[in-house]
């Protein structure tokens, strides 16, 4: 039967707008950082019946009847996370990536208490307490950034803000961070000032599952991540923690629960309703397919292909913010062209390379325009791009950049050009 054949029936329109984008997605260059090809499985099992089911509490304890199975399904995919990352104890219902977050604010912080965090503009996650977010209106963020002229963590630098702010929880990832973050400088730091210690990983979950980034979960109470982005899931979120409370605070109402427990609390009922079991069951297809050596051997060649584009560009006279990548990500910095980031992201875009603009650290522009584009090698590597191919989409991209001013001219070319190119690559859910 032809995919999709039910909605192509019924809903012609929602149908019609599916399959361009699917063959948008299919003829272009698609190296947003946070975006990957979720596989054919992990789509049927978030297009199954288990969306039609309502299951509010956890496997055991549930508040609706009916759910014999799928108390084994999220047994199992909480299992399946516990074991592909060595953790204590998994909780997978979180709806994304912000609300999993929230969960951790709720668990282990009071409203009004400081958290260290790095602000968006120096790549830090909305939820990391910056301003405009429930995270900077009702706690408080200081602030902690790369070094503007190394583009690394300073960590002395670091240390001595922790140890006069004293803020009672740190988060360490980053939206748009090109370097491998040391987990254990960082809880050397919470263990000197008594904070909880949180990694978010959303980013960078394959490349630690593959052992190219180091892993935080031996230092962290608690890791946070989504199960789309690099892992290849659906759109969701899920946490890792320990088990026991380090410190044992009263934080939370009821100081009798550990930290398992008080996580799993603050998912459902203190942030959530019904989980999304459909949801659930492809994430648990996504961590089964994570646990493979296919998975590992896609994780090391992300950081190869991104450390070869980098090496590329480089070559070629751009500037990188941080002078380069060893994860998956890397940031143009723009800010000695007359044009901007987000001039550079549509032109890009216009040729088939689509990306989003970027502030980059000291960015003198504004963040609706900024001076950088980000550009990461997940979703490329997915279709089985290798070191070869980054040379070839380093020459578009400079092609593109060159070309700014006459770019209506030069993008209809690159476009046809790069959409060939990608019709010899597989392009998981989409070619069978
Ligand atoms: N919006 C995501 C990103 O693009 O990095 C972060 O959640």
């Amino acid at each position: 039967m032809e995919r999709y054949s039910h909605l192509k029936q019924t809903d012609p329109e929602i149908y019609e707008l599916i399959r361009k984008q699917t063959n948008y997605e299919s003829s272009t260059l698609k190296m947003i950082a946070s975006e990957s090809y979720a596989s054919f499985s992990v789509l049927e099992a978030c297009g199954s019946i288990l969306t039609n089911k309502y299951a509010e509490g956890y496997s055991g304890a549930r508040y609706y009847e009916g759910n014999e199975f799928v108390d084994q399904l999220e047994t199992l995919a909480i299992n399946r996370a516990k074991r592909l990352f060595g953790a204590e104890h998994a909780n997978v219902q979180p709806y994304s990536g912000s609300p999993a977050n929230h969960a951790v604010y709720r668990a282990l912080l009071k409203t009004g208490d400081k958290l260290m965090g790095m602000p968006v503009p120096s790549g830090g996650h909305l939820t990391h307490g910056w301003k405009v977010n429930f995270s900077g209106m009702d706690y408080v963020q200081i602030p902690y950034s790369p070094n503007p002229e190394t583009g690394k963590f300073d960590m002395d630098q670091i240390r001595q803000t922790a140890k006069k702010e004293r803020p009672k929880m740190i988060w360490v990832g980053a939206t748009a961070y090109p370097h491998k973050i040391e987990y254990k400088d960082f809880a050397e730091i919470a263990g000197e000032i008594d904070a909880y210690l949180v990694a978010d990983i959303a980013h960078i979950n394959a490349l630690i599952v593959a052992g190219v980034h180091p892993d935080p979960v031996p230092y962290c109470d608690v890791v946070s991540s989504t199960s789309h982005k690099m892992l290849r899931g659906p759109r969701a979120g899920f946490l890792l923690s320990k088990k026991e409370d380090r410190f044992q605070t009263n934080y939370f109402s009821d100081s009798k629960l550990n930290l398992a427990q008080r996580i799993d609390r603050a998912v459902f009922p203190g942030l959530q309703g019904g989980p999304h079991l459909h949801i659930i069951a492809g994430m648990a297809t996504a961590f089964q397919e994570a646990m493979t050596p296919e998975f590992k051997n896609y994780g090391v060649q992300v950081a190869k292909n991104a450390k070869k584009l980098a090496d590329s560009l480089l070559a070629k006279g751009y500037t990188l913010a941080g002078g380069g990548t060893d994860t998956h990500l890397l940031i143009l910095d723009f800010r000695k062209e007359e044009f901007t980031g987000k001039e550079a992201a549509k032109a890009l875009a216009q040729s088939g390379i689509i990306a989003n603009f970027n502030m980059v650290p000291g960015d003198p522009r504004s963040p609706f325009v900024t001076s950088g584009v980000r550009l990461g090698t997940q979703s490329l590597t997915t279709i089985g791009m290798k070191e070869t191919d980054m040379e070839k989409v380093a020459g578009w991209i400079d092609r593109v950049c060159r070309n700014i001013v006459r770019i209506n001219d030069e993008a209809p070319k690159i476009r046809l050009e790069i959409a060939e190119f990608c019709s010899q690559f597989q392009f998981p859910g989409i070619t069978e």
